[in-house]
């Protein structure tokens, strides 16, 4: 491999208007390439740290400045002019050169940057493309596109908090292409902003990824107007288009209750509402339906709802292959949700999902609340053969950057669409 030339970073604006970090990675060959991170709202505790500048007069001390001065510095004078075996090695001397378990002396965001950049660099100059650089990463070839889970109505932290929970998304389930399904969530997001019209007499103002965030009653409504949607849209609930939930539990959790509108559910009583979702809705996929650290109600959770809907857990495991494996020993999930930015370097992801899917568990890869235009994501769910990808809405262009090289992608490689792990319709209690 040509030798590494220079690390330059850069403090850019997410789609929340936020400060973020882009780093430009050169190589000897002349070979160089961009790459950004993004940013979540709904952070779970054990995920690695993102410098911030912390200078109250600028960005509420959300700026990247010190963290992007690290690529331009520290990182950049430790790399330049050396070669490295490869992704591997740049990512273990990254993770040596800043010497935290946590990553916040030169910033998660910061490592993170570097990790993308030069990965993107090297499939440059190696002339292939990024999902078949990825892959190589894993000593695989990409085998099948993931189907896609589109967020349609926002609630929780993304929207303001009308409701306790974060995301209804649609998992266009039977759609045979990224195309079809695309189709067919433009059908049904236009079906429910006309709802929503209707039965809440606003416009369709949208939260953080784009879903509508109308000033639903409580979460059920939630569901119940999805299905109203899909119907509307021509499609039929649990056999063209399923639900799935992100719960985001973690947020309205106090220790001990978890904050349930006017109610103060416990762990059981939480597992018995989301049992409880499966029989009356088409609901395939239930995230971080308990708290981060209500490690001991997780395998009940996973009773109940496996093998009906996946069990997928966010805050829980944080992409962590520490938290993966507690996971995976107590049977507490069967699907990883992975953010490639809640553990820093592309080499440490590669290794949650070696551990989650030696498990038999499903991958479903996902995008942050706070994103920017670039693309990597869709790359990289391809590469990694990821059973599901979770991007957020079809209404802004950070989203639709990633749906767009999905589009690209399918049309260059023809790769089959994932199937769903089983047709909904037969496996939840749901009657459409
Ligand atoms: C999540 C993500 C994306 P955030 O909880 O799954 O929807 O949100 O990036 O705010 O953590
Ligand atoms: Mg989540």
């Amino acid at each position: 491999m040509n030798s590494l030339s220079s690390l330059t970073g850069r403090e850019i604006l997410d789609s929340r208007g936020r400060p973020t970090v882009e780093c430009r990675c050169v190589l000897s060959g002349g070979a160089w390439a961009l790459a950004s991170v993004p940013s979540g709202a709904s952070t779970g505790s054990a995920e690695a740290r993102e410098l911030r500048d912390g200078d109250p007069q600028r960005y509420l001390g959300l700026g990247c400045r010190t963290a992007a001065a690290h690529l331009s510095g520290e990182i950049h004078q430790a790399f330049a002019g050396r070669s490295f075996a490869d992704q591997r090695q740049f990512d273990r001397d990254l993770i040596e050169l800043d010497g935290t378990a946590d990553k916040s002396r030169l910033g998660a965001n910061a490592l993170l940057a570097a990790s993308l950049a030069f990965a993107r660099a090297v499939a440059l100059d190696r002339g292939v493309p990024l999902y078949d650089h990825f892959a190589g990463l894993l000593g695989d070839i990409p085998r099948q596109l993931p189907r896609l889970t589109i967020n349609l109505f926002s609630g929780g932290k993304h929207a303001g908090g009308q409701v306790p929970i974060q995301d209804v998304l649609i998992v266009p389930s039977s759609a045979a292409s990224t195309d079809v399904a695309l189709s067919q969530a433009f059908a049904v997001y236009q079906a429910a902003a006309r709802l929503t019209l209707e039965k809440y007499g606003m416009r369709a103002l949208t939260a953080d990824e784009g879903g509508l965030a109308p000033p639903f009653p409580d979460a059920e409504s939630m569901l119940s107007d999805a299905v109203a949607a899909i119907r509307a849209a021509g499609l039929q609930p649990g056999t063209d288009v399923a639900l799935a939930v992100d719960v985001a539990a973690t947020h309205f959790y106090d220790g001990r209750h978890y904050h349930w509108g006017s109610q103060r559910l416990d762990s059981g009583e939480m597992v018995q509402l989301l049992a409880g979702w499966l029989d009356r809705f088409p609901v395939v996929s239930i995230e971080d339906g308990l708290a981060e650290n209500d490690w001991s109600a997780w395998p009940e959770l996973c009773r109940c709802l496996a093998p009906r809907a996946l069990v997928l857990g966010d805050d829980l495991l944080c992409t962590n292959p520490a938290r993966i494996r507690r996971a995976i020993e107590s049977r507490s999930a069967t699907a990883l949700l992975l953010k490639v930015n809640q553990i820093g370097t592309l080499s440490e992801a590669a290794d949650a999902l070696r551990l989650a899917s030696g498990a038999g568990w499903r991958v479903t890869v996902s995008a942050r609340s706070g994103e920017t235009e670039d693309n990597w994501l869709a790359d990289l769910a391809v590469g990694w053969s990821a059973d599901q990808i979770k991007v957020g809405s079809i209404t802004q262009s950070e989203r639709l950057a990633k749906y767009n090289r999905l589009l690209a992608i399918e049309s260059d490689t023809h790769l089959p669409l994932v199937a769903w792990p089983a047709a909904p319709a037969e496996n939840s209690g749901f009657a459409p």
